[in-house]
């Protein structure tokens, strides 16, 4: 194998630390731990959106932007989970207190969305438009739950 760039191995250095750091210290601030949720959650909706509207015959269907696009919301929907950590409950959030005091049920929600992004994703990487259908619901459904039960 070819010798790594430098810039890139202390990039995939700088990653593998960030996956294993315990969660409140991958944050210097609770706002920071916020904005971070906050921006998986944007581009989580923004991937998994495009390739709802395919699904629901509002944009042209392409197998290879709606696999692209939902192994990314896939990727995405696991980010969120370790920026809850403990004082990040007001401020500039809709995150609701039952996060904290129900975290069960909350870890509960989180996995069966991630569940469901991972089904959406592999049968996008099936490119059957049907099949897409099919998943994009129970996706969906999902993540209204959570939002329903845990969102202000
Ligand atoms: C989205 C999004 C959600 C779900 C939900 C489906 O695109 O951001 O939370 O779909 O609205 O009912």
């Amino acid at each position: 194998m070819k010798p790594l760039k430098p810039v890139v191995s202390l990039m995939l250095a700088a990653a593998s630390v960030a996956l294993s750091l315990p969660a409140a210290a991958q944050f210097a601030k609770p706002e920071d731990a916020i904005r971070y949720r906050q921006s998986a959650m944007t581009l989580m909706q923004n991937h998994f959106g495009r390739v709802a509207a395919m699904a629901a015959g509002r944009v042209p269907f392409d197998a290879k932007v709606a696999a692209d696009n939902a192994a990314l919301a896939e990727t995405l929907s696991k980010l969120p989970w370790s920026a809850f950590v403990e004082g990040t409950d007001k401020g500039a959030t809709k995150a609701k207190p039952e996060i904290w005091s129900q975290e069960a049920r909350f870890k509960e929600a989180a996995e069966k969305m991630q569940g469901e992004m991972g089904r959406l994703a592999q049968a996008a990487r099936g490119g059957n438009l049907d099949a897409i259908k099919s998943a994009v619901g129970p996706t969906a459904a999902s993540c209204k739950a959570c939002h329903d039960a845990f969102w202000k």
